[in-house]
């Protein structure tokens, strides 16, 4: 579908601007925390991804992280009102903000598009590894042109799973995440906490990360994802596997084999986020 090079060509354009100033210092202003930060980079990458979009969609509708204010409350407001729009597009312009303005190489463009709250195409780039993960319902994912699946591993104890710290407003939920993964570290070959959601679940539909989990995250750091994941045969629930669907926060994506083991271990910790 056409909808999916308008939402490659916009990757690519917003993360060559990221690029071009990711080991530079930047203007950094503070949203919500301290832990939760914006630079002049993440917005002029989001208006490139915006005005792309509407030259060649005109009737279509962006959510996208910097259109919203800050906090969680505005972001689910943001997205009740944006998701009733049959044509959607979710964009997080710089998924990973804090590790681009530590210079720690770990940080992508994420963008899906929408049609009827079904999240139908997603494109995650990487601009520091020129890795762009792109992915089309019912048609498979692939990594620069080349198919993608999700690993083969078929026990905890071969796995490696990420997760990450939510900075968000319900500051507890760090918490209740270290109990998940204090939980699960004993069992598994190891625990990674990059600081992107997106290129996490890249690297689960790539194979090169079993599963992943994290609380709290809005819609558009888990669409693109989300659809990467399914595509390329692997397996995206909240934390007590329900389906994913685009309002989900307590995610939960992996090969399919570990799902249940994953799942289970989050309950027994109380570390589901529910
Ligand atoms: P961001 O870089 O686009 O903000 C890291 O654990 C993940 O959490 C990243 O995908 C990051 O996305 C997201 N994140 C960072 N700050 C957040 C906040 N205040 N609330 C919710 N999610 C946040
Ligand atoms: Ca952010
Ligand atoms: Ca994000
Ligand atoms: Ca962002």
């Amino acid at each position: 579908m056409k909808e999916l090079q308008t939402a490659i060509d916009a990757a690519r354009q917003a993360g060559a601007l990221i690029r071009e100033k990711a080991f530079v210092s930047k203007q950094i202003d503070v949203k919500s925390s301290a832990s939760d930060l914006v630079t002049e980079v993440d917005k002029e990458a989001e208006k490139i991804i915006r005005r792309f979009i509407t030259s060649h969609h005109p009737d279509h509708v962006i959510l996208g992280e910097e259109g919203v204010d800050a906090g969680v409350v505005a972001a689910k407001e943001a997205l009740t009102n944006h998701r009733v729009h049959e044509h959607l597009w979710i964009v997080d312009p710089i998924d990973g903000t804090t590790n681009f303005i530590h210079g720690f190489p770990f940080f992508c463009v994420s963008i899906a598009y929408a049609v009827k709250q079904e999240v139908v195409l997603g494109v995650i780039y990487d601009p520091i590894k020129d890795e762009l993960f792109t992915a089309e319902k019912g048609k498979g994912a692939w990594l620069n042109g080349e198919p993608i699946q999700v690993s083969s591993e078929r026990t905890l104890a071969e796995s490696l799973l990420a997760s990450g710290f939510p900075s968000g407003d319900p500051a507890g939920m760090r918490q209740v995440n270290t109990d998940g993964i204090l939980r699960l570290s004993p069992h598994v070959r190891n625990i990674r906490a990059g600081g992107s959601a997106a290129l996490h679940l890249a690297y689960v539909a790539a194979g090169r990360l079993t599963g992943y989990w994290e609380l709290d995250l809005n819609a558009w750091d888990l669409a693109a994802g989300a659809i990467l994941i399914t595509e390329a045969g692997g397996m995206v629930t909240d934390t007590i596997g329900n389906p994913y669907e685009i309002g989900v926060r307590h995610i939960l994506a992996t090969n399919g084999s570990v799902h249940v083991a994953v799942k289970q271990a989050l309950a027994e910790a109380g570390a589901t986020g529910f």
